[in-house]
């Protein structure tokens, strides 16, 4: 999963590396080396401030060892220039940030995004954070950590909690193109309910696509849940409704009401959406796309939640995707989460999408 992009981030790191040591002053004698230090920080103002910034961890309270008996020498302070921690320079990051740009883009994050976490990682990279790290690997790291985390978590819920809290039945309405995996991730969810000690009912407002009811069906009756179904050409609202009125008859805790994905520029569609939204006011709409999709994913998510507004988003086929451009723009694009990674064809395949975990994987050693 997301093997792609990881690979990418790991060049940026290599390069960011590579490029500061470049930098790193020659072998140098004691003294020379303090002398140059001491010129530096006399001389322009950059030097100064790290000269500075040298100072302040060394004199940090959380006890560096070296500053406990005596007071950090000039030459531990040019020794420090040496090191990883504050060689970092702007035009240091100039190039691999440039690659890093470009290899997002490559992955099919969306231009928004990727600059916004160009802009953290500069940030971080060249602001405070730095005093607090000991190597530039380690910098790096914490820096596109910080950034990843940023445009991924935006918008982040605890979906189960969401759903213990509200008053049952719960309904929940699907959305999303033909194809992407809606209805396997209604029986999927269903699942992840059931496991949770929550029951379910499927409501399939698909009325339009011929077979939909029969493909759903086959779904319920493995699961052994209801489905409440109309004749195809039937009103999609009606049917939740039905549904939402079966759960509350039948003290069932969720409604998963299933809609046809058809093409997200047709008005057609979007009125039915609005009319779902109307009659049977869900208590959360999810967006269903696959991952694989990158860059039309995130633009359909857009595109949705402008015309029947969602409330997170489900990524499907995530198993088959190496670029991970979706997983990391869909929310900061729409503002809405990522909720759950479909992650193959099983009833089981459904992971709760957690940002940190999604960040270690991709800054990940293996
Ligand atoms: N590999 C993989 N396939 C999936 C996943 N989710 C759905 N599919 C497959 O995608 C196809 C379309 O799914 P379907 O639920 O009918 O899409 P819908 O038209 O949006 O309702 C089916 O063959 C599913 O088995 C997933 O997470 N991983
Ligand atoms: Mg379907």
């Amino acid at each position: 999963m997301f093997d792609g992009l990881k690979d990418k981030l790991s060049g940026f790191r290599e390069d960011v590396e590579e490029n500061a040591e470049v930098e790193e002053p020659a072998e140098q004698d004691e003294s020379a080396a303090a002398e140059s230090a001491a010129a530096e920080s006399t001389e322009d103002e950059p030097a100064a401030e790290e000269d500075a910034a040298v100072g302040e961890t060394g004199g940090d309270a959380d006890g560096d060892a070296d500053a406990d008996d005596n007071e950090p020498s000039t030459f531990q302070r040019a020794k420090a220039f040496a090191t990883g921690r504050i060689i970092i320079e702007e035009e240091d990051l100039e190039e691999p940030l440039w690659d890093l740009e470009m290899a997002l883009l490559e992955s099919d994050v969306e231009m928004s995004v990727a600059e916004r976490i160009l802009e953290t990682v500069r940030e971080k990279m060249l602001g405070e954070s730095r005093k607090q790290v000991e190597t530039t690997g380690e910098l790096v790291e914490s820096a596109l950590h910080d950034a990843l985390l940023d445009v991924i978590a935006v918008g982040q819920f605890d979906f189960e909690e969401r759903i213990a809290e509200a008053e049952k039945p719960v309904t929940i309405v699907f959305t999303g193109v033909n194809g992407v995996g809606k209805t396997t991730s209604i029986a999927k969810l269903s699942e992840w309910l059931a496991d949770r000690g929550y029951s379910s009912v499927m409501a399939n407002g698909d009325t339009y696509r011929a077979g939909a009811n029969e493909q759903i069906q086959e779904h319920a009756d493995r699961l052994g849940r209801e489905l409440i179904s109309h004749d195809q050409g039937g009103d999609p609202a009606a049917v939740i409704y039905d549904g939402v009125e079966y759960a509350a008859a039948n003290d069932i805790d969720v409604v998963l009401g299933d809609t046809a994905g058809r093409l997200h520029t047709s008005d057609d569609l979007m009125s039915q959406l609005e009319k779902i939204d109307r009659v049977v006011d869900p208590d959360m709409t999810l967006f269903v796309d696959e991952a694989v999709a990158g860059q039309d994913a995130v633009n359909r998510a857009k595109e949705f939640n402008d015309a029947a507004e969602i409330d997170g988003a489900i990524l499907t086929k995530a198993d088959a995707d190496s670029s991970g451009g979706a997983a990391i723009s869909v929310a900061y694009v729409t503002g809405k989460p990522i909720l759950f990674l479909g992650t193959g064809q099983g009833y089981d395949d459904l992971t709760l999408f957690d940002p940190e975990e999604l960040v270690e994987s991709l800054l990940g050693e293996d």
